[in-house]
Order: structure tokens, then sequence, then C-alpha cells
């Protein structure tokens, strides 16, 4: 299982098209979980457009050779080595077939085939198709594929494949078949085959041209009460994709199936997405308001893929943000239009503060590190380790910024331009590109850098205001401060950088935007500066008054802005600026500039206090019933923990903590009366509804118990939180009372309260697997105490008869949680944490190396920390790097010690 050899680093410029073509294939499988029988029947031909190669080289792995033919007659020149199949000097076309055997029962990398909880899935993306069967397992190769399965009927009554149904049928011996057709090309990476025992929830709908469709969401049968909002969100996504994009679901019927045994979130595989059940399964009582979005949203992307990703797929694996960076946009878009339609900027603006808070703690920080890499990467050693934060958040406001250039419209005429050229092809970055360059005719080859350039860039703003002119400059210089290695090689010029701003005069109302050359002002008060140069001076005529900025609206492109607001200024843009997303921004840089300063002087020891100004901004936000409770509740919530170390210049989680708790806390006691008014005002009794307005009180009611939980006197707390708890219709407000708890009781050593919550929650959802997942995060992020180190509860549970290393979601649950969202616990001075990761990550690499290098990961920045922590974090990957095997870890170790 393990790659033992030397990796080797493929690089996008030895890109080459590929020496052989595959039009067809039909595939026959045998399913046993042991020995499962491949039979692969191929049209192959030379590539008319490649340089001549007389043996044609396949890949395959994990794979047992049988035997090979070249129109129907056995052939001798077949030799099966570790990467796969070598056949001498084949002719020029020709049919060619291959059986091979492989073991599902024992591959637990959930990548090829494998077996989960007794029925088999597969996962072929990025390169999996090569441990089914031989193959030219790379996504220009694309062919139109039948599947025949075959399988005991009484163990996998349900036997499906990519496309439409041909034919089923009962077989000798106890086995049935069922025989599947994709009539479109596609790539190795979409194939997928589910067997076993499953029930689907189906429904029938017409497509917008009027074609009635076959919709199935299947399941192990005691999930089916939780399939309704999948189902719902795949219908939304359907109706969405025809209305944004005249889109239209081009086979008769699509499949969602739901795994829980997964490594990822979801799979695109042509008309047959496989799910992890994290994903799918939902109903009050398990699934959270979050879990409830996170579905809709990942439905929609892996619906959205049907023509970004499958239709128009890649031609090789360095252009992945061709397809994720374009459908994670159009999935945000369709969270944010499922919120609050096109023109309600507020419901929208809560969807955008998210996915920017995401990107900001996690993205940024992956620029700023050794994984450094553009959207675009330049090599890989193996690419499952560059599904990144990069490729897809920052790929998807990469295509953002084409949107926020040309408008929806222009957008619009862009994409149709992309699908009138490139249906059915595997294509580039590039080819995107110059659609929307073309479409809206405008040269973009500057935009291209963002597709090269790592890192972070910088845009330092200077204003100046002349009075007796009424001219207002602007000076926006851009640039990438000091960054990571990896990335300064890749970094040559200037970006094209979409720059959004406002002018806010001083009774809080937008000034009109008038550009020096211009005749008039405009009509919108927002301008998109086009900032091209590496300085540029923007001039505003007839302002009237000395304006305050509003910088870089609705995050209008991935930069940090650095500009010297004062206290009062940030105060005010939070109480007025008409831009919702900066207005939540103010109270972030607020919270932020604070925190920074708390956390050097918690660093050296010296007394925290907090400026009364900044707890009074807080309170206006927190009392104003006007603004809408999803919003306040964002406005509310302090920047994260990573996020605040890793603005430090030598990130200290201990200091950290010390600070954002300080902060917590004086906002609690100080607050206390409005927390506990705003905890009664927006409760939700009743049934529960899973709709947006609900959602954001349940959202604000729980963020008020969360500060409530921090008072020096926590029994006001405690009692309303176990009542919470007891009373709970839903799990949104059953984990969030239990998680008040847990952190009450860490203050105060422990309470019974927080116990027996915790045992309560158990017994209850022993059966329901996702939520036990919960049961362990909750537990792996609580707060600790010198006197209940976190790590020894870790310890603990590891050996919890409901552990299992082998599930990810259960590993994720438990592991990752501790390691990468508690950091003041993970980053315990006596390495205690670091001892621990290094364990994991050797015991996942012998079970799963693509789970295993996600959790490196957690340590890759080590070279920021504090001195103190440093030495622990270096030791630790010298022991992983000394002892993994997988190329999939070795990778990222080494690139950190590098
Ligand atoms: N395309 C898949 C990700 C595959 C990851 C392979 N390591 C899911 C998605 O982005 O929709
Ligand atoms: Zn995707």
């Amino acid at each position: 299982m393990a790659d033992t050899a030397t990796p080797n680093v493929i690089r996008r410029a030895d890109y080459a098209p590929p020496a052989f073509l595959i039009d067809t294939v039909a595939l026959e499988f045998d399913l046993v979980p042991e020995r499962t029988v491949v039979r692969n029947t191929m049209r192959v031909r030379r590539n008319p457009d490649a340089s001549h190669a007389s043996n044609l080289e396949l890949m395959g792995e994990q794979l047992e050779f049988v035997s090979a033919a070249i129109d129907g007659v056995a052939f001798a020149n077949a030799h099966a080595h570790e990467h796969g199949l070598t056949l001498d000097n084949v002719p020029d076309n020709f049919e060619l077939t291959l059986t091979s055997i492989c073991n599902p029962a024992e591959n637990t990398t959930l990548s090829g085939l494998y077996v989960s909880g007794g029925n088999f899935f597969t996962q072929c993306e990025a390169e999996g198709f090569r441990r089914i069967t031989y193959f030219l397992d790379r996504p220009d190769v694309m062919a139109t594929f039948t599947v025949t399965l075959r399988a005991s009927k009484a163990d996998y009554p349900v036997l499906l494949s990519n496309g439409n149904l041909l034919e089923e049928g009962d077989l000798p011996d106890g086995r049935h078949f069922a025989r599947w057709e994709d009539p479109f090309r596609k790539p190795s990476y979409l194939f997928a085959l589910v067997a076993g025992k499953l029930v689907a929830l189906e429904e029938r709908v017409k497509s917008g041209s009027g074609k009635e469709k076959l919709l199935q969401v299947w399941v192990e049968p005691h999930d089916l009460d939780k399939t309704r909002h999948a189902m719902d969100s795949l219908i939304n996504s359907i109706r969405w994709d025809e209305a944004r994009f005249g889109l239209e679901l081009d086979l008769d019927r699509f499949m969602i199936v739901a795994v829980s045994d997964f490594n990822m979130g979801a799979m695109e595989n042509k008309g047959l997405n496989i799910f992890n059940t994290k994903y799918v399964l939902a109903n009050p009582e398990t699934a959270t308001d979050t879990d409830f979005a996170n579905i809709e949203a990942v439905v929609g992307h892996e619906y959205f893929h049907n023509w970004t990703g499958n239709r128009v797929t890649c031609r090789d694996w360095f252009q992945l943000s061709l397809k994720e960076g374009l459908t994670v946009f159009r999935d945000q878009e369709f969270s944010a239009d499922m919120a609050g339609g096109a023109t309600d900027e507020a419901a929208r603006a809560t969807k955008r503060i998210e996915d920017v808070r995401v990107l900001r703690q996690m993205q940024f920080a992956e620029d700023a590190g050794p994984m450094a890499h553009p959207v675009r990467p330049e090599s890989y050693v193996e690419i499952n380790n560059f599904y990144t934060m990069t490729v897809y958040e920052k790929g998807s406001e990469v295509v953002r910024m084409y949107q926020t250039l040309f408008g929806r419209d222009g957008f619009r005429k862009g994409m149709d331009l992309y699908f009138k050229r490139h249906d059915g092809q595997a294509v580039t970055c590039d080819d995107f590109r110059h659609a929307l360059a073309d479409a809206n005719g405008r040269d973009l080859a500057q935009f291209e850098r963002w597709y090269s350039q790592a890192g972070t860039p910088r845009v330092s703003v200077r204003t100046k205001y002349d009075a007796a002119q009424q001219r207002y400059s602007v000076t926006l210089t851009q640039g990438y401060g000091d960054a990571a290695p990896a990335a300064r090689e890749t970094q040559k010029g200037p970006l094209l950088i979409p720059f959004a701003i406002g002018l806010i005069g001083k009774d809080g109302a937008d000034l009109p935007l008038q550009l020096e050359g211009e005749t008039k002002a405009s009509n919108s008060t927002t301008r998109v500066l086009d900032f091209t140069q590496t300085e540029q001076t923007f001039t505003f005529v007839n302002v009237a008054q000395e304006p305050l900025p509003s910088l870089l609206r609705n995050f209008s492109a991935p930069v940090i802005v650095e500009y010297d607001y004062s206290a009062d200024q940030l105060a005010f843009l939070l109480a007025h600026d008409s831009d919702p997303f900066n207005r939540w921004e103010a109270g972030q840089r607020l919270a932020t500039r604070e925190l920074l300063t708390l956390a050097g002087r918690a660093a050296t020891g010296v007394p925290l206090q907090l400026d009364d100004s900044v707890v009074a901004a807080f309170a206006r936000v927190l009392t104003d019933e006007s603004l809408s409770p999803s919003f306040r509740e964002l406005a509310l919530m302090l920047p994260s923990e990573a996020y605040l170390a890793e603005q430090m210049a030598e990130s200290n989680p201990a200091a950290v903590h010390a600070a954002r708790q300080f902060v917590r806390k004086r906002l609690a006691n100080a607050l206390r009366k409005d927390w506990l008014a705003v905890y009664e005002k927006h409760r939700t009794p009743g049934a529960y509804e899973a709709t947006p307005e609900a959602a954001g009180h349940r959202a604000l009611k729980n963020l008020a118990l969360s500060y409530l939980a921090e008072l020096d006197d926590p029994a006001e707390a405690v009692r309303l939180a176990s009542a919470q708890y007891d009373a709970a219709n839903n799990m949104t407000d059953r984990s969030a009372a239990l998680s008040a708890l847990l952190n009450a009781a860490a203050a105060n050593g422990g309470n019974v309260e927080a116990q027996q919550a915790l045992d309560d929650f158990y017994r209850r959802f022993e059966k329901e697997p996702l939520v036990i997942d919960k049961w362990f995060a909750l537990q792996a992020t609580q707060r600790g105490s010198a006197q209940r180190p976190v790590i020894k509860i870790v310890r603990k549970l590891m050996a919890h008869p409901a552990f299992n290393l082998k599930n990810p979601n259960r590993a994720r649950s438990l592991i990752f949680s501790f390691c990468a969202a508690n950091p003041a616990q993970f980053h315990a001075e006596d390495g205690s944490g670091y001892a621990f990761w290094a364990d994991q990550v050797i015991a996942l690499d012998a079970i799963n190396p693509q789970v295993a290098a996600r959790l490196a990961r957690s340590l890759e920045l080590w070279r920021r920390f504090t001195p103190t922590l440093r030495d622990g974090m270096r030791t630790a990957l010298e022991k992983v790097a000394s002892q993994v095997k997988s190329r999939d870890v070795r990778e990222i170790v080494e690139k950190a010690l590098a």
C-alpha cells in the first residue's frame, strides 16, 4: 500500500498529450469483497496529436494482472510492474481486453474500489481509477463507458454506476447483474460504482426544457428519514443552474449515494455523486443549522460540477482550479441566492462574511507557509495534496473577480462562450480566462498572474483630502510584503486588482463618486477601481467634505488591506458603512487590533486591560435590533485564535488564548444584562424551522449563551444551558448548550451538569455516527485548564469503544479537532500535543495516506511560532519524516522541514 519509491516531482511545464487515446470502455465487475475480478475492454488508437510511442504504458496500482488480449487474441508482450502495465509494440488502432483482480475488502485508503459497511463504493479522483483497472488514468483521456456489475443478489441488491440503466436481471447461483451506460465521454476520474443494501428517496422533476428526470438519494435503510434536505437541495440546485446559467441536467437520472467511510466531502462522478454521509444526512434532531447549510452547499457544489468539471473538464491536474475554483464560486453564489435572492444584500453578506473568514483563516495561512502555491500550481509530488484552500477558495475568489469586473451579465456571457467553445473537452485555466476576456472584449493578459503567483497580496492605502480643491486622492500600493520563500519564487509583477471603494460622509451616508476626468458622479456609491500598477493614485473630485474611505467593499479581491484607521473611525464604520461586509470588517479590525495588543502583553506577562470604547462598540451591535440576528452574531464573534496567532510576528497560541478569553470575559461581565436580554429575545420556541431567519435567531441566542458561560459567576449560564439542553428539539440548540456547559466547567474546575449532559448525549445518539462525531469533537475542542489538560481527555477517548481510526470522519472528529481546532491546548508547552500528533500521523499513514497527509499539515507553520514551541514541533516533524512511507505525507513533512 505504501509507496517507498523516491518521490518524483511532476511539473506543469512537462505536460505532453497522451500517445494513445481510448474512445470506449466496457467494464465488467464480478464483485467479491476480497477478490473482485475486473474485465476491461477498450477501443485504443494512436493520438494523432502526440509524438509516436511504440509501447502503450497504462497506469495500474495494487492490481493482480491476469491476462491481456488484442483484438481477441491473447497478447504475450504485456508486462505488469509496480506502477502499471506495459504493452510492447501495439498496433495503431485496436481493441484491448485486460483482466485483473483487486481486493476491495483490504483497501483502507478509500481510493479506488473499497468496502464500507459491507457495501462497495469507489473514489477515483484524482488517481484512484488505476487501482481498479489498468488505464490511461489522466483527465485528458476521455471515453464513453459501459459498465456491467455482477454480485450476490442477497448481499448487494442494488447495483449502480454512471449514466442510464440499460438492463438488469438474475444470474445463476443467487447472483444478479445490472448494465449501465454513460452516453457522455468522460475522464476515468469520474467513473463510479456502488453496490449494496441501500434504499432511495426518489423524486421526479421536469427540467427547464420539460424533460422528466429521476432523482434519487441512496442511503442505508435506517437513514431514509434523513434524506429530505439533501433532495430539496438537489432540486434547488437544478433550478438555480437553469435560472442563473442556463445549464440543464443532461442525464435522465441523477443519483446521490451516502457513504460513511469517505476521505473528503463528496465526489461529482457523472450522474452518480458519492457523498460523505456528513453532507447528506440531516434531520433537526441530528443536524445543526450549519450542517443543513453545508449540505445545501455541497449538494450544489457536486451538482454544479456536472457542467463545470464534467462536461468541460481539466486537461491535467495543474488545472484543478479550472473546475474547483469555478465550482466553489458557483456554490457560494447558489447559497447566497438561496439565503437572500439577488437583492437582499444583508442576507447575501452573511454568506460572504462566512466565506471570507474561512479564506483568511485557512488560505492566507497556507500562503504563508511551505505549501504556498499558485492557484494553478507549477509542480507536485502527490496531486491529492493539492486539493487545497488555494485551489478551491482562492480559486473561487479569482473567478469572483471576473464577475466583479464584468458584472453578472458579463460573467454570464463569458460562461456561455466557455461552454460554446469547450463543451466535451479537457481544457486549461487559460481557456477559461480567454473566454471571459473575449466575451467582454477585454485584454486579461495581466490577470493571468492571479493563476501563477503565490502568496497573499498586500494593498496599502494612503489618502489625502484637499479641502480647497474638494479633491480626495487615494493612493494604492501593491506588493507581497515578507512572503514565504515558496511563494516569493513565483512573484513576477503587479496584479489586476478590482478594488471596490466607497466614501462616507460625516453623517454616515455614502458620498457621490466622481473620478477626475469624468463629467459627472456615477449612479453607484461603490466604485470598482482597476488597480493594475505597483502604485497608482485615484483622485475623486467634487468631494465636499473629508470622507472616511470604505475600502475593498464586499472583499472585492483576496488581498490584505493596510490602512491606518483610528479606533473611532472603525467604530464609525461599524455603525454606518452601507456595505454590510465592511461593517463587519470594521468590527473585526477593531477587535483584531485590540486582541493582538493584548496578546503581546500576555506574552510578556503584562496585565491586560480593555478600552471602554471597544466594549461600547460591541454593546451597540449587541443591542441594535435593526440589524439582522445573523449579522450580529458574526459581528460579535471574535476573530479565531488561529487567525490571531497567524497575525503575530511570532505565533503564540497561549498568549492569544489568554487575550481572547480576557476579552470574552470582559464583554460577558460588562454586558451581562444585554446578553441575557438577547438570549431571551431570540429564543425560537415551537416547532423547529430550518429557515435562514430562524437559524439567525438560534445563532445569536447561542452566541449569547456562550458569552454568558464566561461570566465570573456562571451559575446562571449553567442553569440556562442545562435547561436548553433538556428542552432542545434540535441539534443546534442541544450541541450549543452542551458546549456552553463544557466551557463553563473548564473555567470552574468542572460541573456535574456538563458531565451529565455529555453522558446523556452519548446515550441518546449512540446509534447516530454523525452525532457521535460531534460528541468527540466537542470534547476535543473544549477549553482545558492546567488541572484538566484536553490532551488527557483526547488520549482517553482514543480508547473509547466508539473510536475508530479507520473511519475518516471519526479520526477527524477527535484527532483533527484537537490538533487543528484547539490551538491553545494542542500547542501545550510540554510538547504533549506534538508527540500525540506524530503518533497519529504515523498510525494513519499506514491506513490512509490521504487522511494522514491532511493531519500532517497541522504543523507546517512551525517556523512562524514562538521559539519555545519551535523545537518541539521540529522534533515531531522529524520523527514523522523518518517513519512515514507514503509520498502523500512525505511531501508535506519534507516541505515543512526544508
Ligand atoms: N472533486 C472532489 C475532490 C476529490 C479529492 C481527491 N483527493 C470533490 C469536489 O471538489 O467536489
Ligand atoms: Zn469540487
